[in-house]
């Protein structure tokens, strides 16, 4: 999968992408991470990229011509029916459903903007998915974009060698991850929960699955309705819930 992004600021991006799993993944040839500066594909003798809304208001824009030169660079080889996501508050907010929809196309742009926005234009022109990383604001739109391209790359088939499976994830069939413990049996006071040390597998199995679904049921409630729950689960979950409220 090739990863292009629009950037002022290619070298925070490239720095992050290039650490840990994901730079295993580059090394391996399996992810590319393209920073573009769009700085360079100004046509203003002082390499300008910004400048005054219309209409006045807070703060600076960035201009249409650099973001779309940038664009066609990396089209111009590609093609351009390559999905290009602008990373925005006011787009759709980013689930682990979407990385892995997104995790299927073999190259895609992210455009990230600074300043107060992008102009409209341009945005129009070149952008077929707009997404958003959740309910707060940030100075830009760099942070988006290496959180989703962190989530998309360990999407892809080969990124997470076996220690790292996706297997039991958080999400994965849409509940939160079990509770997890390593050495020492006992620590500070605290033992390991004595199933976990039974050897029997099948059990082990079951304790896990219903401590996912406890911690579903207490932490994200509305993660229930679309997760992968069997009837006979349902009714363990409305029997915990009553439960808990008798106590
Ligand atoms: Cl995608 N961009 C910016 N600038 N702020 C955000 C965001 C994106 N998602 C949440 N906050």
């Amino acid at each position: 999968m090739d990863f292009h992004i629009l950037t002022l600021l290619p070298e925070m991006v490239e720095n992050a992408l290039e650490t840990s799993v994901l730079g295993r993944a580059v090394e391996e040839g399996i992810i590319r991470i393209n920073a573009v500066n769009i700085r360079d594909f100004s046509a203003e003798k002082h390499h300008k990229v910004d400048d005054y809304p219309y209409g006045g208001g807070a703060g600076m824009l960035m201009q249409a011509q650099p973001v779309y030169d940038a664009w066609k660079s990396i089209t111009d080889r590609t093609g351009k029916d390559v999905r290009c996501i602008y990373m925005t508050p006011q787009g759709r907010v980013f689930s682990q459903q979407m990385a892995k929809e997104f995790a299927l196309e073999e190259e895609l742009i992210f455009l990230c903007g600074r300043y107060e926005g992008v102009d409209e234009r341009v945005l129009e022109e070149i952008v077929t998915d707009e997404v958003s990383i959740g309910d707060y604001v940030l100075t830009g739109g760099e942070l988006p974009a290496m959180v989703m391209i962190d989530a998309i790359s360990r999407m892809i088939p080969g990124v997470l060698h076996n220690e790292e499976s996706a297997e039991g994830d958080s999400f994965g069939d849409g509940l939160l991850e079990y509770p997890q413990y390593s050495r020492p049996e006992i620590w500070n006071g605290k033992a390991v929960p004595k199933i976990l040390l039974s050897g029997d597998h099948a059990k082990v199995d079951a304790w896990r699955r219903e401590q996912s679904l406890i911690r579903t049921a207490d932490r994200r409630p509305d993660l229930l309705e679309s997760a992968h729950v069997s009837p006979k689960e349902k009714a363990f979950i409305e029997n915990y819930l009553a439960n808990k409220k008798d106590r």
